[in-house]
């Protein structure tokens, strides 16, 4: 276990450690009473049977004992529990969105991010929100875990850090065909590195290099925002339609109830981006795909464009 990954470990730990151990006991001990017994009052050596009825000190023991062993657990979970609930008033603000099926985390300076970047010993708080149903977070090596419900407004979730690295992050709540695809890191950092990182504002616009391979950049948007768990490239369907040789094609769609054709160019693609309900391509369900405004920049949608393209190369 990654022990003392965030100041939660210990509370949380203590109250399992406690419950396993009596667990334990008992599992042992049972089974050895179990073992005695049967040597003890077998029919050789006990052939009459004894009925025993009615012993107040055997009825207090056997509620005293078990009543201090679940005080002791509780006392153990609220101890662990109640830091959670107390969120500082003062932290990192962080708001992690939950679709179908990937994370992507909001800073405050219109930073947007697949992966967690949180800075060490201080406290972060993130604001969760889901998109489309109800989504999990969790992060196993900081004790942390929350639903995430579309529509639920202020649920919040907060941790200190308190070791340097890279931890998972991923959906604890099954949420559909791709719900194993919902994991990503936290990636743990020294304050000032965190604080330069956030800073360096470049990161929000893409740095595109002179000569840079604009289908592969897109490419990778495409897979790190998780397009491709509907979107297939192969020709085949999965929940949306194929983006295999699509670029150029004359989609028929429905729009406000009327039949049409459109073109499959740049409008097209930022619009099914944006607002994916507007067009629906015909024979696909309406509301399977939520808009990324917000989530994708007018520049990562060139790049996709770029992606999709290349596509029919
Ligand atoms: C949860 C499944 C899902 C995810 C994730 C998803 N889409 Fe879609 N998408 C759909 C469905 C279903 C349609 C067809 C219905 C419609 O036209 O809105 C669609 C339609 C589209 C279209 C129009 C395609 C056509 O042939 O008409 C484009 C372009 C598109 N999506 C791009 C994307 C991109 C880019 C991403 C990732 C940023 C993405 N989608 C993520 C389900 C999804
Ligand atoms: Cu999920």
């Amino acid at each position: 276990m990654n022990s003392g990954a965030s100041t939660f470990v210990e509370g949380v730990d203590n109250a399992f450690i406690f419950i396993l151990g009596i667990s334990f006991f008992f599992l042992i001990g049972i089974t050895l009473v179990m073992i005695l017994f049967l040597y003890r009052y077998n029919k050789k050596k006990h052939p009459k049977a004894v009925q025993n009825a009615g012993s107040t000190k055997l009825e207090i023991i056997w509620t005293v004992i078990p009543l201090a062993l679940v005080m002791g657990m509780f006392y153990y979970g609220y101890v662990g529990w109640k830091p959670m609930k107390r969120i500082p008033s003062e932290g990192v603000e962080i708001t992690a969105n939950a679709r179908m099926w990937s994370f992507s985390f909001r800073y405050d300076n219109g930073r947007v991010t697949d992966k967690l970047y949180v800075p060490k010993d201080t406290a972060v708080i993130l604001t969760l929100n889901a998109v489309d149903v109800i989504h999990s977070l969790y992060i196993p090596a900081f004790r942390v875990k929350e639903d995430m419900v579309p529509g639920l407004a202020n649920n919040r979730l907060w941790f200190e850090a308190t070791k340097l690295g890279s931890y998972s992050l991923f959906c604890t709540e099954y949420c559909g065909l791709q719900h194993s695809y919902m994991h990503t890191e936290v990636v743990v950092m020294e304050p000032e590195e965190f604080w330069t990182w956030y800073a360096d504002t470049t990161g929000v616009a893409l740095p595109v290099e002179e000569g840079a391979d604009l289908a592969l950049l897109g490419r990778q948007i495409v897979e790190s925002k998780g397009c491709l768990a509907c979107h297939s490239l192969d020709g085949s369907t999965i929940i949306g339609p194929t983006f295999k040789g699509a670029w150029g094609s004359n989609v028929p769609v429905i729009t406000q109830g009327q039949q049409r054709e459109v073109l499959f160019d740049y409008d097209y693609v930022r619009r099914s981006i944006y607002e994916p309900d507007y067009d629906i391509h015909q024979g696909y369900r309406p509301g399977q795909m939520f808009s990324y405004e917000g989530e994708i920049s007018e520049q990562q949608i060139e790049l996709i464009v770029e992606f999709l393209k290349s596509l029919n190369e």
